[in-house]
């Protein structure tokens, strides 16, 4: 039965954002999405969900917002008054933070507190559900292999520190003011909305447009990082799951298995019959393809101040109480995302080929 329910998500222009709304729509929600104003539209990746708002039976709402803007916070949640509140938003990226640790802090950490706060003022402490996207960065410097919910944090960078303010600040606003608040443990998540500065859809985009011809070298970081990647259509449904419960936990979310950087270029330059050959060790590093070009160059300049060397979840927890599964596999997950990246880049080298220019985006 479809429910009656009234979710707002904050980054509802992110990647989980994207995925999360058309679930919530599917479900039968209303749902409320804070956008930031930007110079460029940034909607690109839900603008298949969204209709006019003037149009009869219309579910999906956009406000402009900022986490760092409490007044603007709270009157949104004034306004819509949710059931829900996913707060996905954030200054995700964690080499950004390392530039930006002041900006990354006041978003990812305090901007939590605001939407705990606006709760509390708002008295929906007994009404409103609020879900904080936690993350496997805040296990960093690893203390147990596989990570499960009991072990001990060790950020490893402003974005890991921040989260870590986050989470803590979501447990205490649920033990102080009995406010449903849980934070998902999530390890990585990607598709074909992913952006496009993450390490696996870097890795998609370049090689497809290497193979279009549209770009000779992958330069990348650390090839021996591993991480627990899993697809984030699988990962926004333990979202959803986690306020559906009568008592709010945290939870890991991960799919138990992990691979490294360099595995990952390997699985795609398969998929698309390009073959690298690995030549030396460590940041002189290069591949090169059959005929012996190079195509993937170590570049020192994504190498980060400090390194979450290697990542595994352990999700029995989500497993086990909520009966959560994730459905997609590895190698789906890199031959979706592949396919998407080849359908682009065979569309630059068509515009490319009728004497247009075709921008190139580099990180
Ligand atoms: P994205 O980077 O794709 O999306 C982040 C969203 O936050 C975007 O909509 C962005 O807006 C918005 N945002 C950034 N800064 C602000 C701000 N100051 N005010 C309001 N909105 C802002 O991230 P993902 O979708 O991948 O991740 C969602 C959440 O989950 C994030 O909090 C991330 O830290 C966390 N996470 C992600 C994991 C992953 O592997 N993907 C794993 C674990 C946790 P805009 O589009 O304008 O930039
Ligand atoms: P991560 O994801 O830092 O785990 O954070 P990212 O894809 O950026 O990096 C994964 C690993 O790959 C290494 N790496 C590179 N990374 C990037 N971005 N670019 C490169 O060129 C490159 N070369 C090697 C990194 O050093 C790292 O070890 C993501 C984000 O979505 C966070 O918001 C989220 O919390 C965590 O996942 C779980």
């Amino acid at each position: 039965m479809l429910t009656k329910k009234v979710a707002l998500v904050t980054g509802v222009t992110g990647q989980d954002g994207a995925y999360l709304t058309e679930l919530l729509l599917e479900k039968g929600y209303i749902v409320h999405g804070i956008k930031r104003r930007a110079s460029f539209f940034n909607t690109a990746r839900i603008d298949h969900l969204y209709r006019d708002p003037h149009l009869e039976g219309v579910r999906f709402f956009l406000h402009h917002g900022d986490l760092t803007d409490s007044s603007n916070l709270t009157r949104i949640i004034q306004q819509t008054k949710p059931d829900e509140i996913y707060n996905l938003a954030a200054q995700s990226h964690v080499a950004v933070s390392f530039e930006s640790p002041e900006y990354t802090a006041d978003v990812d950490g305090v901007g939590t507190l605001r939407l705990l706060e606006a709760i509390r003022i708002l008295g929906l402490e007994k009404k409103t559900k609020f879900y904080q996207a936690s993350t496997s960065e805040l296990y960093g410097l690893v203390r147990e292999t596989p990570q499960r919910e009991s072990t001990p944090f060790y950020p490893r960078s402003p974005y890991g520190v921040a989260k870590l303010y986050a989470y803590w600040i979501t447990v205490n606003y649920r033990e102080s003011y009995g406010i449903y608040a849980c934070n998902g443990i999530l390890f990585n998540h990607e598709s074909p909305l992913r952006g496009e500065n993450f390490v696996t859809r870097k890795i998609t985009r370049a090689l497809t447009r290497i193979k279009m011809g549209l770009q000779d070298t992958l330069y990348i970081g650390n090839l021996d990082a591993k991480r627990d990647w899993g697809h984030a259509k699988d990962y926004v449904e333990m979202q959803w799951l986690m306020l559906q419960q009568e008592h709010p936990e945290d939870f890991v979310v991960a799919t138990g298995v992990q691979h490294s950087v360099r595995y990952f270029i390997e699985a795609v330059a398969k998929k698309l019959g390009i073959s690298i050959h690995w030549q030396g060790t460590g940041i002189d590093e290069r591949g090169y393809d059959a005929s012996g070009k190079c195509i993937v160059a170590v570049d020192p300049r994504y190498f980060r101040p400090a390194e979450v060397q290697s990542l595994l979840g352990d999700s029995s927890k989500a497993r086990t109480k909520l009966g959560w599964v994730p459905k997609i596999t590895f190698q789906q997950l890199v031959d979706e995302m592949v396919c998407a990246d080849l359908k682009s880049a065979e569309r630059d080298k068509l515009v490319k080929k009728h004497g247009y220019d075709v921008l190139s985006q580099h990180e």
